[in-house]
């Protein structure tokens, strides 16, 4: 029996050594220094690359070290009994809320505006606007949406959100489904994306979607790249239907240097950083699983694969 971690673009050795003095008996190794590839039962993943499941032929449990499993799921192809799990910590759901908090009130005063005119040394003023006078909608209620939005009902903004089935969150309107998501979209001045990225929900921002929101409106994208037909929002942006956009997340991470949504006057980017997992956190929830898997309990957090989320 042994550990591996799989890593891509996030530093494993200290969660080798968190894991290790919390697991001392354990062996705990980094891919690609295995020592023997069929004593591997418990993986650790961020993006591992495409197939590297064919060199573990004892696999039983995935666990994703952040919210999100599109990175395996569509990377590697599963065994029927292997179980995938995530990351589901309350510190995630408090960064994500406060980064989005900041950029919607950001854009309420127009702080992005007056530090492109402060490099030209302009003085001039423009009208702001409150959050009483705003509509925020969130697609995807999950553990994380359903928090972001419950947070700015709670402010006193008027909030909807979208998931596949309804909830009932205080103080935000519930749409779900197909059916509903026209009127979900409809009069949003702030559309925040949380969604897995799933067969259903891939290039769900495109020209008809982000089209049927309320003049001059605003894209945040905290889900995935994969959500978003760049094309349309380039388009949508050139043509003042929107306002400007926020982007976390991209089809290609790190974004190429020669893309155009650098340069965009419109579009604000951040480097994936919208909230990033707690690793002491992760790793107690992780090191729980394990003991899980060991004494053959249910697992915390696990996917429905048939789902993709
Ligand atoms: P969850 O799995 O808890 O929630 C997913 C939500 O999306 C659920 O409410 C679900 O509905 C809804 N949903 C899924 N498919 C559909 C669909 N086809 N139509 C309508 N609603 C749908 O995920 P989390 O909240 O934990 O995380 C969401 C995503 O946020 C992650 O997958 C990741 O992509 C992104 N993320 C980004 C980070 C960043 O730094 N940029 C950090 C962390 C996460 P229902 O509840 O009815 O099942
Ligand atoms: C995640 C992410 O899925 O960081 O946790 O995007």
């Amino acid at each position: 029996m042994s550990i591996l971690l799989i890593f891509k673009n996030k530093d494993p050795k200290p969660w080798q050594k968190m894991l290790k003095e919390k697991l001392p008996k354990e062996v705990v190794e980094i891919y690609p220094d295995v020592k023997d590839a069929a004593t591997v039962d418990f993986v650790l993943c961020w993006k591992p690359k495409k197939d590297v499941f064919k060199e573990l032929p004892n696999i039983k449990v995935v666990q994703s070290v952040g919210a999100s499993i599109d990175h395996i799921i569509h990377s590697q192809t599963l065994k029927d009994d292997c179980i995938v799990t995530r990351i589901v910590d309350e510190n995630l759901s408090q960064d994500m809320w406060e980064f989005l908090a900041a950029i919607v009130f950001g854009e309420l005063k127009n702080t992005s505006l007056y530090m492109e005119q402060q490099k030209i040394k302009k003085w001039e003023q423009h009208a702001y606007r409150s959050f009483k006078d705003v509509t925020v909608s969130i697609l995807g209620l999950g553990s994380i949406g359903a928090y972001v939005a419950q947070n700015f009902a709670k402010l006193g903004f008027k909030v909807k959100g979208w998931s596949t089935t309804g909830k009932d969150i205080l103080g935000v309107d519930s749409f779900h489904g197909k059916g509903e998501f026209k009127s979900f979209l409809n009069q949003t001045n702030f559309l925040i994306n949380l969604l897995p990225l799933t067969k259903e929900t891939q290039d769900i921002l495109n020209k008809d979607s982000l089209g049927s929101l309320a003049t001059n409106a605003f894209l945040i994208n905290v889900g995935r790249g994969e959500h978003l037909i760049e094309k349309d929002i380039l388009q949508l942006l050139d043509s003042s239907v929107l306002s400007g956009a926020f982007l976390d997340v991209f089809r290609e991470e790190p974004l190429p240097e020669n893309h155009p949504f650098w340069k965009h006057p419109k579009i604000r980017i951040t480097p994936h950083i919208a909230s990033l997992t707690n690793m002491e956190s992760a790793v107690n929830l992780i090191v729980d699983n394990y003991h899980r898997f060991l004494s053959k309990e249910e697992l915390l957090n696990v996917v429905s694969l048939k789902k993709g989320y």
